[in-house]
């Protein structure tokens, strides 16, 4: 492969790149100058191009260069060019500088193995190959060598592959940090290296879903630390989690899918289950579950609910725990089926059928009647007296939506704590390595709530990334006495970041607009583009919506493209009394304290991943965009 790379035909004054409709740009050979034109013969004819559109091609040498900080042409083409020529030979992994950039392969390549990270262990960045490996290794020896907190962030938009690559990453410092001898084997099955990897399959089938972007989507963020004692051996792990998001639970678009969990729990893989939680065998009768798609071709359920099954015993989940699990969630999708009548002409709703929330209180161990009467009939606090209030269908359909979404959120957490508990060994721990793993960038059609805090908490990530990567960058110049004068890139994306934080910016907006009893979403619009529109160039009006489709109230322009906003109504609040948290508000301080933790580790090492599943090498889209990006 290299002898053909050299033998390729080269003018260091004459090859170049153009830009071409069709493949983004193209290799062309420069034929002669006029002012600011420039004749060149590209693609099979000969064409004028501006000075300024063409860019000079690197030397056969750096042919599938490692290192594209390396270069000696750093222009748009040329690193895409070698994204491409590494990616079309099966190297997805390359470095730029301090980072390295990952391209979903969507194949499954054998550079994973155990072998794979054997070769890794202890080598240094420039003697193996490009790979998530590499860079985990460098961390885990940065880690003994100068003995502080390590961090890894992994950016990249939905399906770009961020959270294949946090479980390589997770599995190779359960490797190296194993205390077990590889050669013998393991007679206790629930070793801490496996319960650190078995967290995978639970979070995943309760808190990943299939979206139009990518079939296996995450619908949190997570921040785990695997722990090591003062020898380089595990000692332990936590998880920290964000924003489940919530609305799916109860709806979902045509092509996406709930948590996989319902769909698993439907197979019969596990015995008794479907019995013990009282469901029938026809997903369609459980509608907050099947408004989208119910299967998906690349997933297995039955075999992902067995390996969730298995994970719950390795984690060291009691049967109970586990059987409860199941029937809450099951309770979730009974809720949906929960009906309500008006009474008479009174517009205070009553049961319309109990079965349903026979079903569901018998799941929740709880007496039939006070559900029903808990939601037709709450007890409001006014005052210091409790008083019962009436309610209608509307409502009692809105309570019983918030109920459900709030139970599946609370297993998840109580999933998530358990897991905590069982990682928590009490062993020695000396220095961590986090790694991070958020919901990428996402435009959907209509974006809503949670939309707009992924796509900030990308926002701030972007920033961190840029800041640490230029600053970093910029001290190695002034350690090695380049004359150099700071220059602060990473600011770029501080007008939106403001446009969110500040005083009268979009959360504290929202969170004031949630106080009040009368607002609507109308009037949380309209109070954010008095504030914004024309002020910033971040802050725009949203494009009219397509046919059929409901109309955005605001649209931002962040680092990755421009959403229109949707609104808040599915999610913004939180309840009633006066001294409530919004989900906002909570969201807003849990980012803080993430930045607060990555602030005070090491970031030696990044991973910034591009998705490829719209065939990126036609049409030129993928260029425009990565560009743009890199
Ligand atoms: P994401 O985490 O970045 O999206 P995933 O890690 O879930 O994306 O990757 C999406 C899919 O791409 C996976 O289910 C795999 O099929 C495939 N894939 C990704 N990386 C690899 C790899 N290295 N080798 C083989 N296949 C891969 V999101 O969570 O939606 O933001 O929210
Ligand atoms: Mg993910």
């Amino acid at each position: 492969m290299k002898i053909k790379d050299q033998s390729k035909p080269y003018d260091s004054k004459k090859s170049c790149w153009v830009p071409n409709p069709e493949e983004g740009f193209v290799e062309g050979m420069i034929q002669g100058t006029k002012g600011d034109l420039v004749t060149v013969d590209a693609a099979g004819e000969t064409k004028n191009f501006k000075k300024a559109q063409v860019h000079q091609v690197n030397p056969p040498k750096y042919e599938k260069c490692e290192d594209m900080s390396n270069l000696t042409h750093l222009n748009d083409p040329s690193v895409l060019y070698n994204l491409k020529a590494r990616y079309v030979n099966q190297l997805i992994y390359t470095y730029s500088g301090l980072f390295c950039i990952v391209i979903n392969p969507y194949k499954r390549y054998p550079i994973y193995t155990n072998r794979t990270v054997k070769i890794y262990m202890g080598k240094r960045r420039n003697e193996v190959p490009p790979h998530l490996f590499a860079i985990s290794d460098g961390a885990y020896m940065a880690m003994m060598q100068v003995g502080d907190n390590q961090s890894m962030l992994i950016t990249g938009e939905s399906g770009a592959g961020k959270t294949e690559n946090t479980k390589k990453v997770l599995s190779y410092f359960a490797n190296v940090g194993s205390s077990e001898s590889k050669d013998k084997p393991a007679e206790n099955k629930k070793n801490l290296e496996d319960q650190i990897v078995q967290t995978n399959p639970v979070l995943e089938a309760f808190g990943n879903a299939k979206t139009v972007r990518n079939d296996n989507s995450s619908r949190f963020g997570k921040f785990i630390r695997i722990h090591f004692q003062p020898n380089g051996k595990l000692s332990g792990a936590d998880i920290e989690v964000y924003l489940l998001e919530k609305a799916r639970v109860i709806s979902q678009q045509s092509l996406e899918r709930s948590y996989h969990i319902f769909y698993e729990m439907m197979t019969d893989q596990v015995k008794e289950l479907k019995p013990s939680c009282l469901l029938s065998n026809d997903i369609y009768d459980y509608h907050y579950v099947s408004q989208g798609k119910v299967t998906v071709p690349s997933i297995d359920d039955g075999e992902d609910m067995q390996f969730c099954h298995d994970a719950f015993d390795v984690l060291g989940f009691t049967a109970d725990e586990v059987t409860n699990i199941y029937k809450i969630t099951a309770s979730v999708m009974h809720f949906g089926e929960v009906k309500f009548k008006q009474r008479g002409r009174e517009e205070q709703a009553e049961a319309d059928g109990t079965e349903t929330g026979g079903r569901v209180a018998k799941l929740l161990g709880i007496d039939t009647g006070d559900l029903y009467m808990a939601i037709t009939k709450p007890k409001i606090k006014v005052g210091t007296e409790f008083v019962a209030k009436g309610m209608n269908v509307n409502q009692c359909n809105y309570s019983v939506g918030a109920m459900a979404k709030a139970l599946f959120d609370r297993v998840f957490k109580f999933i998530v704590s358990k897991c905590n508990d069982t990682l928590a060994t009490g062993l020695k721990r000396a220095c961590f390595i986090g790694v991070l793993d958020i919901a990428g960038f996402e435009i959907f059609d209509f974006n809503g709530f949670e939309q707009i805090c992924i796509n900030f908490c990308n926002e701030k990530l972007q920033q961190f990334f840029n800041h640490h990567m230029f600053v970093l960058e910029q001290e190695e110049y002034k350690k090695e006495g380049i004359n150099w004068v700071f220059v602060d890139f990473g600011m770029d994306l501080q007008a939106c970041i403001e446009l969110f934080e500040k005083k009268m910016g979009i959360l504290s907006i929202l969170e004031e607009e949630s106080m009040f009893p009368k607002a609507t979403d109308k009037s949380f619009a309209e109070k954010l583009s008095n504030n914004h529109l024309g002020k910033t160039p971040v802050f725009i009006k949203p494009k009219p919506p397509k046919a059929g489709q409901e109309e955005a109230h605001f649209a931002i322009v962040h680092y990755a493209g421009t959403s229109g906003g949707g609104d808040d109504k599915k999610g913004g609040r939180g309840g009633k009394s006066g001294s409530f948290k919004t989900v906002s508000s909570a969201y807003r301080d849990q980012l803080q304290n993430l930045m607060r933790t990555l602030n005070a580790t090491s970031l030696t090492s990044f991973v910034a991943s591009y998705p490829t599943n719209q065939d990126p090498w036609q049409g030129g889209r993928w260029f425009g965009y990565a560009s743009a990006d890199l």
